[in-house]
């Protein structure tokens, strides 16, 4: 969708400032998330400064998070970091798609770019597998596909 202006530009993120809804609960897994995640951004040149995190007990407050977050409108876009592992009973889909429609409502209802660097995981294990050290880590991926999304309403003056 965003691709015609960006794939092969590089990400800037000069000048943007950007809010982390990071969920506390499994914070080895979104701790890790939310360094992919700033890493992403500092690569692309958004300051130290400007990079701002925020927590939430569990990924069902995240919603709320981003639109206490939006409404301040000091935030360009903002990446949204959880990590909703499957226990033994259903809590896990509930969790997982209040998360999931609670921020894409309030990214479409208020008009501003959540990446969406929630994992939802069967086990452990995996979602170790997503919170690596490296440019696998789904932090990092939110945090560039947050860039892409900026970049591209800056380059349509949106
Ligand atoms: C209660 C709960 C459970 C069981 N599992 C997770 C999870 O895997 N990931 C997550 O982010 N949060 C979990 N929570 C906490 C809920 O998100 C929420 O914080 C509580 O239900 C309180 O509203």
């Amino acid at each position: 969708m965003f691709m015609k202006t960006n794939t092969f530009n590089k990400l800037n993120g000069e000048g943007l400032k950007i809010a982390i809804a990071q969920a506390r609960f499994n914070s080895d897994i979104t701790g890790a998330l939310a360094r992919g995640a700033v890493k992403a951004l500092k690569e692309a040149g958004v300051r130290d400064g400007d990079i701002k995190i925020f927590q939430a007990p569990g990924s069902f407050e995240i919603p709320l998070l981003c639109q206490k977050l939006v409404k301040t409108k000091k935030y360009n876009g903002i990446i949204a970091i959880g990590a909703v592992i499957k226990g033994e009973t259903a809590h896990f889909d509930y969790i997982a798609k209040a998360t999931t429609d609670g921020i894409m409502r309030v990214m479409l209802d208020y008009n501003v770019p959540i990446a969406f660097g929630v994992i939802t995981a069967y086990n452990m294990k995996q979602a170790q597998a997503r919170a690596r050290n490296d440019k696998s880590n789904k932090g990092y991926e939110a945090g560039m596909a947050l860039l892409e999304i900026c970049n591209y309403f800056k380059l349509r003056n949106d």
